[in-house]
């Protein structure tokens, strides 16, 4: 993730990309609850500064844990950081095993490691858990705590680099460890253009494999002619796409539409991941696939 601290007043579309908050809402809540207080450019225009935004980000990562606008928005900061450190460490000792004390310096230590901290401490939980945990407990956890202190500000952006790079590999090394997959469905997995986290295409892939059922992976940011042109060819009964909750949510009907077009009839579309969840439930031929274990039902 990038934040540029020298460009510290950003317009409206770049506020809702960088927080995750709807341009409606940011609206809404200004007009309702008193924050966020943009200034305005000479032709009349919001300009957020970056102490607001980072505000904005733990708001979002409140309301995405359950809490609502009506409590959340207008309070202290103060209180915010309590609701927001209330469930860290907790979270962390779900996860980590090898962690056992939940203080904020054992949570400091774990998300500031390097390439090899990282490494022993994954391969640590995926020996102790075994795959289908490790992908469905470990990892959303880790995802969500990285997330979070990039939020507050707490990592640097080298530091989430680090943690995806060991995530990565160990998925792929994982992955090609498991024996050759034969059972059908073929599924393609990939992003599309403007979603560049793969960690999620990563997580399915590997669930699939631990099950044997085939996958053609492309990697992330596949343009949709390529997606169909490569489904064609391999002849794919489904085409998975991952929408993570920095995909813009009025992008995501028009590109899932529009891919829908592109392919035959018969190939099936699943979208999952946090972003996909605001996609309407009953578009026609698109079927939202929310956990990864739902995913096994389904293939
Ligand atoms: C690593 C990371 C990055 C890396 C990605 C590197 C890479 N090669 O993947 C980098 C540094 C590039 C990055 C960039 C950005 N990031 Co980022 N990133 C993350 C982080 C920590 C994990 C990434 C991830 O892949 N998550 C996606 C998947 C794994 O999680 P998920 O969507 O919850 O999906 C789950 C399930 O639904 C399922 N699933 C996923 N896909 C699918 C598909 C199918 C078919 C099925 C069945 C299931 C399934 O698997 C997951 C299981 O837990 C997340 C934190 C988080 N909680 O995810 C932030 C996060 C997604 N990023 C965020 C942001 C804001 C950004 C940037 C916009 C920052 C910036 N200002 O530049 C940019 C994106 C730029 C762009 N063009 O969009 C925010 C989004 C907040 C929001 N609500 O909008 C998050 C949530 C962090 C936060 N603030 O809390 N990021």
């Amino acid at each position: 993730m990038t934040t540029d601290n020298a460009m510290s007043w950003v317009n409206i579309a770049v506020a809702e990309r960088e927080t995750g908050v709807g341009k409606d809402t940011l609206r809404i809540w200004e007009r309702r609850y008193g924050f966020p207080r943009p200034e305005r450019n000479a032709n009349g225009d919001r300009l957020y500064p970056h102490n607001q935004i980072a505000r904005l980000r733990l708001l979002k990562s409140l309301l995405d844990r359950g809490y609502r606008a009506g409590k959340i928005v207008a309070a202290s900061d103060a209180d915010l950081k309590m609701l927001d450190e209330r469930e860290l460490p907790g979270e962390v000792t779900k996860t980590a095993s090898v962690q056992t004390s939940n203080s904020s310096e054992a949570l400091a230590g774990l998300l500031h490691q390097d390439g090899v901290g990282w490494r022993t401490y994954l391969l640590q939980q995926l020996a102790q858990l075994g795959l289908e945990r490790f992908l469905t407990e470990t990892l959303p956890h880790l995802n969500r705590l990285m997330g979070e202190a990039w939020s507050r500000g707490e990592l640097q952006v080298y530091e989430e680099h680090v943690y995806t790079e060991q995530v990565q590999n160990l998925l792929r090394q994982t992955i090609s460890t498991l024996p050759a997959a034969h059972q059908q469905p073929l599924i393609l997995l990939t992003t599309v253009p403007g979603e560049p986290h793969l960690l999620g295409v990563l997580m399915v892939e590997a669930m699939l494999a631990l099950r044997g059922i085939r996958t053609l992976s492309l990697g992330a940011q596949t343009p949709l002619k390529d997606i169909a042109e490569a489904a064609r060819v391999h002849s794919v009964q489904v085409v998975a796409l991952s929408f993570s909750a920095a995909y813009p949510a009025r992008r995501l009907q028009p590109v899932v539409t529009e891919l829908r077009q592109m392919l035959d009839d018969t190939v099936r579309i699943w979208v999952g991941g946090a972003g996909a969840s605001r996609l309407a439930k009953d578009l026609r031929g698109i079927e939202r696939v929310s956990e990864l274990r739902e995913l096994l039902t389904k293939a």
